[in-house]
């Protein structure tokens, strides 16, 4: 008798034939045809899904019992040991539960050598430890750049329900009068750059034609009607605002082929975008951001994680600017509003780790990152320009998560409680002021931009720890006064770019390149923040102190221009009506004698370029496609 032959794939027996060609079939077959076996396969399935369905399905009484860890105590039901051989009524009883505690063995094991694990990290020395991190890190960050190596689509943007953006007229005449005022200097300066400088990113008021610098790169971005929208739209120049849209739907294209400042464009343009998306619910604006926002992504990709400072919108290069080879704090600054766009990009992280890494003889950030990674210079810090928005946004992060980013508030904690010790001094005539710590040694020097801090002190002042909000607001309130005297100790009753304490000088400045005004926003800016937190009608007098020097000694025909000398009688011009003229100075004015419900700071948080950005308060959201986004 010949063996029948195997074939391997069906493992199906087939006969061999006889020689004679007769049928050589077998009475009994021992083995299974394939179609037999395919049933008998369906049959057993039918029989195990019922098993399971009986587990799963069974009207079940029996309570649920939480096991030690979360995730068992949906998906297992419980089975009580029988007491004594009974079972409750109703009690539904499942035999064989050896499966469940082998499931309750494993749990406990893994729950065990976690906590051996804790035990044994907590055993490691401190560096140990540092290096485990950093390699956790370094972990992140590849992770980070390889999602963000090819493109994706952006996740949806948030649109909260805004609140605010109300008339805000004030009750007092004497306050509607000069918020009037105001609003007509907003209107000359936007008529002057409309009849002018259209188009251009800045104006030159004098020579009545447009103007840029180096920051924007050689392109025709229209930088001033981006700064300005939102402060039209609050002001209610509504006209106005229709159209800069238009240019903006009509002209603003991303693809020029400039070499611009990331920060800049960051908090201008994006700011300025997100802002009137915000405050308008026009698409068109969200669109413009995240395009602009992609073609600024390139900078991000740095081997050392900090932005780049300049990037080519085109080609995507990056590169520093020569002073700052490997970067300054001020590229960090760009992780309040990205996120925003691009969630999964996410640049926290980024910032988080700098904030982290602190100068080895000051614990503040200085400017430079001048080696690989985080080797630092420790020899410039202060909290002017270049350093200025990196603590502010430490706080506005935190608030724009509506208070739920503690860690950016404790880090804004720590950051001021170091400005506090090692650069703020009182002078021999009793002002507070911001210093500057240089090649190890505090200079005794204030700059026009430090004096945004006094704002971010009172902002900061709820939610200080050890109850010491009284002592920040106090702390605002002596910034604001120090400002207000580098003011008022000028010919112009403008402040100079950089005031001294030294040798028997008092907040003015010594040098003839600090003499300038460029029509600044930041003690205004504090002036108002001042003013939402104490009332003290003093904020609005020095705010109108301001506002009538800038209309007498900066307001030309052709709208509104920097001065050289502050000290002087017969000042000259520089001839540059700057864009954040119309973003900041004017809409801090404008808000200062508005009533309190325009833009509440419970609702919006202000970007350092003065743009309104909504707090996330949860359950404040809608992902744009579940509501159309409303008309306001
Ligand atoms: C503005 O562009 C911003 O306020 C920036 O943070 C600092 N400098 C100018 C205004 O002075």
């Amino acid at each position: 008798m010949t063996t029948p032959a195997l074939l391997p794939l069906s493992g199906r027996r087939i006969p061999t034939l006889s020689p004679g060609g007769a049928s050589s079939f077998p009475h009994h077959r021992a083995t299974l045809r394939l179609s037999e076996k395919f049933i008998l396969l369906l049959i057993l399935s039918a029989f195990i899904t019922l098993c399971f369905g009986a587990f799963f399905f069974l009207p079940d009484n029996s309570k649920h019992k939480r096991f030690d860890l979360g995730l068992e105590d949906v998906l297992i039901p419980h089975i009580d040991s029988p007491k004594e051989g009974k079972h409750a009524p109703g009690q539904v009883v499942i035999h064989g539960q050896g499966g469940h505690d082998d499931l309750r063995d494993k749990i406990r094991a893994d729950h065990e050598r976690a906590l051996q694990e804790a035990k044994e990290k907590l055993r490691k020395s401190r560096e140990e430890l540092q290096a485990e991190i950093q390699t956790e890190k370094n972990k992140v960050m590849e992770d980070l750049k390889k999602k963000d190596a090819g493109p994706k689509p952006l996740p949806p943007v948030p649109m909260p329900k805004v609140v605010g953006v109300s008339d805000g007229e004030p009750p007092e005449t004497d306050a509607k009068e000069k918020r009037d005022k105001i609003r007509e200097m907003m209107k000359h300066a936007w008529d002057s750059y409309r009849q002018y400088g259209w188009g251009h990113n800045e104006l030159k008021p004098l020579a009545k034609k447009g103007h840029s610098t180096n920051i924007f790169g050689n392109s025709q971005l229209g930088a001033t009607i981006v700064d300005a929208l939102d402060t039209l739209y609050i002001m209610g120049l509504h006209e106005e605002f229709k159209d800069g849209q238009e240019w903006i739907e009509q002209n603003l294209d991303f693809g020029v082929n400039a070499e611009v400042s990331v920060f800049e464009v960051n908090i201008r343009f994006i700011g300025g975008l997100l802002a009137a998306y915000y405050l308008s619910g026009q698409e068109v604006f969200k669109l413009k951001a995240v395009q602009l926002a992609e073609k600024l992504l390139p900078a991000f990709n740095t081997p050392t994680g900090i932005p780049w400072a300049m990037v080519n919108l085109k080609s995507g290069v990056g590169r520093n600017w020569g002073w700052a080879s490997a970067g300054s704090i001020e590229q960090m600054n760009n992780s309040l509003w990205l996120p925003r766009l691009s969630a999964s990009r996410c640049f926290s992280p980024l910032s988080r780790f700098v904030t982290l890494s602190l100068s080895p003889s000051l614990p503040l950030c200085p400017f430079f990152y001048l080696c690989f990674f985080f080797s630092l210079s420790p020899d410039h810090t202060s909290v002017g320009g270049l350093g200025d928005s990196f603590y502010e946004y430490l706080l506005k992060a935190w608030l724009m998560s509506d208070r739920t980013d503690t860690e950016a508030r404790k880090t804004y904690d720590d950051a001021i409680e170091a400005i506090e010790r090692h650069l703020i001094r009182k002078s021999n005539g009793g002002l507070t002021f911001i210093g500057e710590w240089k090649n190890g040694h505090l200079e005794r020097k204030m700059g026009h931009l430090a004096c945004f801090a006094g704002g971010m002190f009172a902002l900061g002042a709820d939610g200080s720890p050890d109850d010491k909000a009284g002592h920040y607001l106090q702390l605002g309130a002596e910034i604001a006064h120090t400002c207000h005297e580098s003011y008022d100790r000028t010919v112009l009753k403008l402040g100079p770019e950089a005031f001294k304490f030294d040798s028997g000088l008092e907040a003015v400045a010594v040098r003839q390149n600090e003499k300038y005004y460029i029509l600044r926003p930041e003690v205004i800016e504090t002036y108002w923040y001042m003013w939402r937190f104490t009332h003290d009608p003093k904020y609005r007098q020095w705010g109108w102190e301001a506002a009538q020097a800038i209309d007498k000694y900066c307001r030309v025909s052709g709208g509104f221009s920097g001065v050289k000398d502050v000290y002087s009688s017969n000042p000259t011009y520089d001839d540059v009506q700057q864009s954040f003229f119309l973003a900041e100075t004017l809409k801090y004015l404008y808000l200062l004698f508005s009533s309190d419900d325009l833009m509440p700071l419970e609702s919006w948080v202000f970007n350092t370029e003065a743009h309104p950005l909504p707090v996330l308060h949860l359950g404040n959201i809608t992902l744009p496609g579940s509501e159309p986004a409303a008309q306001r």
